[in-house]
């Protein structure tokens, strides 16, 4: 059994629906379960200006997957809900996105993952929903705690809180 933390994001159609439907589809999936999630975010696009905000937000859940097994997964509902990466470009457009950024305190780097999330301690969508879940939690590879690497952003981009979700997804 391993404790993991997804970021899920969608910036374009309907964000907030996407968002909500990957979390029900997370929670459906074999040998998956919810144990908390953060507040949905507003943020602004990183990487790729030029685009729509995005809905962010954090999954904190508890598997019996390995972490390959569990990405496939995530990838699976992305299609699920209609993502299509042919059609996308580096960070842009996207109607869901999963991203698995803790995986125990596992460091996996093969050619289809990479665990911790590489660019996770660069972004302040990734690290603000994380910040409500884990604050202590240490970056097994950076050996600091969540709010430590908050900390220590240097270039921030905008997140405002959305909404909570409440029982919405109970
Ligand atoms: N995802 C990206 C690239 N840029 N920016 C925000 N604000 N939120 C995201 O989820 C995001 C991004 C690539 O997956
Ligand atoms: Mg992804
Ligand atoms: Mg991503």
């Amino acid at each position: 059994m391993a404790i993991a933390y997804l970021c899920l994001g969608s910036n374009s159609g309907d964000r907030l629906k996407s968002v909500e439907q990957a979390v029900s589809l997370i929670n459906l999936a074999q040998n998956v379960k919810i144990i908390r999630t953060s507040a949905l975010y507003e943020t602004e696009p990183w990487g790729v200006k030029d685009q729509n905000w995005f809905i962010n937000m954090a999954v904190e859940v508890k598997t019996d997957l390995n972490a390959q097994d569990l990405l496939v997964k995530c990838l699976n509902i992305e299609k699920t809900l209609g993502r299509d990466r042919e059609k996308e470009q580096r960070w842009g457009e996207r109607p869901i996105d999963i991203d698995i950024i803790f995986y125990d305190k596992e460091v996996i780097n093969t050619k289809l993952l990479t665990v911790p999330h590489p660019r996770m301690h660069q972004r302040a969508f990734v690290l603000v929903p994380l910040l409500e879940l884990i604050p202590d939690f240490i970056h097994p590879v950076l050996n600091k705690s969540v709010s430590e690497l908050y900390d220590d952003l240097e270039n921030v981009e905008d997140v405002f809180l959305y909404g909570t979700r409440g029982h919405m997804y109970e």
